[in-house]
């Protein structure tokens, strides 16, 4: 009786495989990528340029509307080029109506939401694509999650979505893996084919032909197959890995400043050590990904995951303490006028998600100081309620300038700084100053 039924499952599997695989050689196979934001929308434009028939689907009318009309909404670099190679080639179509299709790969935001004092994942958008997606999945088709999860989504609340919406069996009738993107602003097209990637598969079927499809947009990079519980993991730990080293680097700039000593030389001079490799401390750490996804593990593990709350703490302690240190140059005097350089997360981009600068500034001036910015990646004269100036103005017309982040535009102009008051965060003037041998 057990014998029967394993040969029926395995010609019942062995019937679908071959088809979807010959459909991956040959081309024939259908993609919908859902949400075309920084990782889904690149997606799409990849897998069409590799020559698939994609959809790229938004709920977002907008967005939709914008790509119709031959346009990209993100900047990134070369993605309008590659884009419109896509739209040209006829295998990439902006839609905001789902369809039937053998792939469903879903690339939506997971922010998190305060919830009694506890940051904890919002899943409501990987939610409403599983709904969405139980409408139109067939018998034999494979649903990729790609957006960034707490352990035990992919098949424990996606899977079951589409099981209890669409009355397919999950592993019977259709297949889910886990393929978490693992790419860095600003270098997106270029390390979705030469970063490797980690494919948490729920069963063996799924894992062949995730790993078949994703090597067909690969450079360099490689497919590591796993379970899905790893690979949720596995992304959630690259990101608090990082944020715990900055953490640390952040602790240390604040004991330095205690002992009177400048953290920058401490940290060059340990990480002349062989084994030791110290990040640069900063304004805090923003971002939509380490600020948000260590405390997705919190989330689960509230007891074990102690390290890791500390580090998230810590990092996003570091701008109440500059306020501090700025609140105490300026000699709590309000009426002086705070110039903060750099307001996006990090180096030369625009992005203000989770931005420790910002938060700065939006503290500042909470509390009645004259703040203003000076973000040269953001064309707007005000930033989240942050008057924003040209570099040369806000030279001018402050009396502190608080450099938060080593932009190119700030690099090339640090003369212009020369004499004014300056709180260097990132340790760029001070440590040219004391001129650490080596540097
Ligand atoms: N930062 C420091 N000191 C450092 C390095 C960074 O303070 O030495 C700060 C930055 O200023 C920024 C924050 O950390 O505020 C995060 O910047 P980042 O460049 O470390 O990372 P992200 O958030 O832009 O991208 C990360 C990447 N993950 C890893 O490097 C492990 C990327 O590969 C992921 O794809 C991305 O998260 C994501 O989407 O998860």
């Amino acid at each position: 009786m057990k014998i029967k039924s394993n040969v029926k499952l395995y010609f019942s599997i062995h019937e679908r495989r071959e088809p979807m695989l010959d459909k991956i050689n040959n081309r024939k196979l259908s993609i919908t990528v859902i949400g075309m934001g920084y990782i889904g929308l690149p997606t799409a434009i990849t897998f069409a340029n590799a020559g698939f028939s994609v959809k790229g689907f938004d709920i977002n009318n907008e967005v939709i509307k914008m790509l119709k009309n031959g346009k990209v909404h993100i900047v990134e670099p070369d993605l309008q080029e590659a884009f419109e190679e896509a739209i040209n080639l006829g295998n990439l179509v902006p839609t905001n109506e789902l369809d039937k299709s053998d792939v469903f790969i879903i690339c939506v935001p997971t922010p998190f939401k305060e919830n009694e004092n506890k940051k904890i994942a919002d899943l409501s958008y990987v939610e409403s694509a599983a709904k969405m997606i139980s409408e139109y999945i067939e018998k034999g088709n494979l649903v990729i999650l790609e957006s960034t999860v707490p352990p035990m989504t992919t098949e424990e609340i996606m899977g079951k979505i589409i099981e209890e919406n669409s009355g397919l069996k999950l592993n019977e009738d259709f297949y889910v893996a886990h393929c978490p993107e693992r790419v860095l602003p600003g270098k997106i097209l270029y390390e979705l084919r030469n970063n490797d990637r980690i494919i948490g598969a729920s069963n063996n079927y799924s894992a062949e032909v995730t790993k078949k499809l994703y090597e067909t947009i690969l450079d360099k990079g490689k497919v590591y197959i796993t379970g899905t519980r790893t690979a949720e993991m596995c992304k959630l730990v690259e990101n608090t890995y990082r944020d715990i080293n900055i953490a640390f680097a952040n602790e240390l700039s604040i004991i330095a400043d205690k002992m009177d000593i400048n953290v920058f030389e401490l940290i060059e001079l340990a990480n002349k050590h062989p084994r030791v490799n110290i990040l640069k401390p900063g304004a805090g750490v923003g971002g939509h990904c380490l600020a948000v996804d260590p405390w997705f593990i919190v989330e689960k593990f509230p007891q074990e995951a102690r390290l890791i709350k500390t580090a998230r703490e810590i990092n996003d302690f570091k701008p109440e303490w500059i306020v501090k240190k700025i609140e105490e140059e300026a000699e709590h005097d309000k009426s002086k006028v705070i110039g903060i350089l750099g307001l996006s997360y990090k180096p030369n981009i625009d992005d203000l998600r989770e931005s420790p600068s910002l938060k700065i500034a939006k503290i500042l001036k909470s509390k009645g100081y004259n703040v203003l910015g000076c973000e040269p990646y953001i064309e707007k004269k005000e930033v989240d309620s942050i008057e924003n100036l040209p570099l040369n103005e806000i030279v001018e017309k402050a009396d502190l300038l608080v450099l938060t982040l080593a932009h190119n535009q700030f690099m090339e102009k640090l003369e212009m700084l020369k004499n004014k008051k300056v709180l260097d965060i990132i340790g760029i003037i001070e440590f040219e100053n004391i001129g650490v041998e080596g540097k």
